[in-house]
């Protein structure tokens, strides 16, 4: 076995979003998904809505090699790999004062969360503009553009769970943004009053949005058809 590969702090977090070909092995696609769980590896799986893809996989541990492993397996059985997202749990600079009890679910979360099977995902930055630049405020201004937006995004308790990961210098855009939702309007609703929040209405740009219903392996691809 390669050694493993694990960041200082938190999780590695693999979004995988996959299609099948006309030679996907469904079994295989269960057994790929079962060999990456366990000793702290997860994987979420959904089905996906839209024509972007069919199947999605959120998988995290402390292991990258070990997620890796769940690509490869993936593609050995049948699934094409149309667009992923590779990033890190991590505790926001924002809330590294809070306690324990808050910030150990950050890095080491437990998914999928009970009740909210309405799931989406997209890749967001903080905006670097020549008018407004996020990087260029002091601390204590972003501390309260952050403070602004949790109070916000605490009005969804119960209703919506967010997994922010960080990906500055590991992928395209600066977090991945889960959000997993008690029913789908819960997704637009965050995020639309999300967008009246400075920090989002200044600040924010995103990349595409994934959005899709979480079940076992079995039943996603029962679902498509797949076995
Ligand atoms: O961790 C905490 O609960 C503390 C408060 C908090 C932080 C620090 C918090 C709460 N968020 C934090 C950080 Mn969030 N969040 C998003 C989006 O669509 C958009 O406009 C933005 C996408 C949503 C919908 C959302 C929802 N949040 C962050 C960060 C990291 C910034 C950094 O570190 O610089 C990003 C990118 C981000 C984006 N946020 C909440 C929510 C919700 C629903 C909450 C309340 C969560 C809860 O109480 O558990």
């Amino acid at each position: 076995m390669t050694e493993a590969l694990s960041p200082t702090t938190g999780w590695g977090v693999l979004h995988l979003f996959c299609k099948p070909r006309p030679d996907t092995d469904a079994e295989a696609v269960v057994a790929a998904v079962k060999a990456a769980q366990g000793e702290d590896h997860q994987v979420v799986s959904f089905a996906v809505v839209g024509h972007k893809a069919d199947v999605g996989f959120l998988a995290l541990g402390p292991d990258l090699w070990r997620l890796r492993a769940l690509q490869s397996a993936l593609q050995g059985a049948g699934l094409d790999v149309v667009y992923s997202y590779v990033s890190l749990t991590e505790v926001s600079e924002y809330a590294a004062g809070m306690p324990p009890e808050r910030t150990e679910p950050r890095l080491h979360p437990r998914l999928p969360p009970d009740g909210k099977r309405a799931i989406c995902f997209y890749p967001m930055s903080k905006r670097r503009g020549e008018g407004d630049n996020w990087y260029s405020l002091p601390y204590d201004e972003r501390e309260q553009f952050m403070q602004g937006h949790g109070a916000v995004g605490r009005t969804f308790a119960g209703r919506v769970l967010q997994l922010i990961t960080g990906s500055t210098g590991l992928d395209d855009f600066e977090w991945g943004v889960t959000l997993f939702a008690v029913a789908p309007d819960d997704l637009k609703d965050v995020v639309y009053t999300m967008r009246f929040d400075p920090a989002s209405a200044r600040y924010a740009e995103f990349g595409p949005f994934y959005t899709g219903m979480v079940a076992d392996v079995e039943e996603v691809l029962s679902r498509l058809g797949l076995r």
